[in-house]
């Protein structure tokens, strides 16, 4: 979370010359072709068959960098989550929607709201703050996403990009906060968006070592599961692009720390 708490359509597809290892699991019965001429499958049936054969997953590996990827919700569940997390989601406003920068106020450039378990506290912007009580559609995707993960998750952190134009800077989420240990998972819907991954000693003008950035598109329902050491080694970031004209929303399901009494 930048300044937070201190401070495949299966797109899926990496950045120019880029080394790392990336293996993609067998997806179930889906992988298998059938013999003769080959049958296009109706976009439900294969929808179906993803849910009982569970969702494929891509690999995402490098030194110190150990992600999965997959695409957990078809488009007609996607569009209807991002259509809902568009009516109920409660956006921050006034002073928690701007940042101090140097010494000068900024609007965030994009909009933040968190959800979460009662009794729940944080720190944002060097304020104490509860996250809003659970709501259907984020209790909806923290269930899948715990099912597909046999992960558990008690709060989230809602990003809503209005056009390419709103982004986020390059941060990790390494907040005290967070259980020790616990993966981070990144549900994305609405506009497909690159996101990088960059390694903390290869950033800035002179960077000490030069290890590859990696590009993530983020499509419509799919979830990027970033595990640690993750959030160590390596920064990550949403730049602006500024062809992408429609809204997109992202959810980070994190596990943090119970408030100490
Ligand atoms: O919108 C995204 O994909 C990135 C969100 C993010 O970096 C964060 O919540 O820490």
């Amino acid at each position: 979370m930048e300044r937070f708490l201190t401070k495949r359509t299966q797109a899926y597809c990496v950045g120019k010359g880029e080394h790392q290892e990336q293996t993609e699991e067998e997806p179930g019965t889906l992988g298998k072709e059938p013999a003769g001429p080959r049958k296009r499958p109706r976009r439900e049936s294969l929808e179906s068959a993803v849910l009982e054969a569970g969702p494929s997953w891509r690999h995402i590996r490098a030194e110190g960098l150990d992600c999965d990827y997959t695409v957990l919700f078809g488009k007609a569940e996607a569009d209807e989550i991002f259509q809902t997390l568009e009516e109920e989601v409660e956006y921050f406003t006034g002073a928690l929607a701007r940042v101090l920068v140097f010494g000068k106020w900024h609007d965030v450039p994009r909009k933040q709201a968190t959800y979460g378990d009662a009794g729940l506290t944080y720190t944002f912007s060097g304020l104490t703050l509860s996250p809003k009580p659970w709501i259907p559609v984020l209790e909806r995707v923290r269930d899948r996403v715990s099912g597909v993960t046999g992960q558990t998750f008690n709060f989230v952190l809602v990003n809503r990009y209005k056009d390419g134009c709103d982004h986020i800077g390059e941060h990790r989420d390494d907040e005290r906060e967070l259980a020790p240990g616990s993966p981070i998972a990144s549900v994305s819907f609405g506009a497909c968006r690159d996101f990088f991954f960059r390694h903390r000693e290869s950033r800035g003008k002179n960077p000490c070592r030069r290890v590859e950035a990696i590009r993530v598109q983020l499509a419509h329902g799919s979830l990027l599961l970033m595990k640690p050491p993750t959030n160590t080694h390596w920064y990550h970031s949403l730049p602006v692009r500024k062809k992408v004209l429609a809204p997109r929303v992202n959810l980070t399901f994190r596990k943090i720390l119970p408030t100490k009494k």
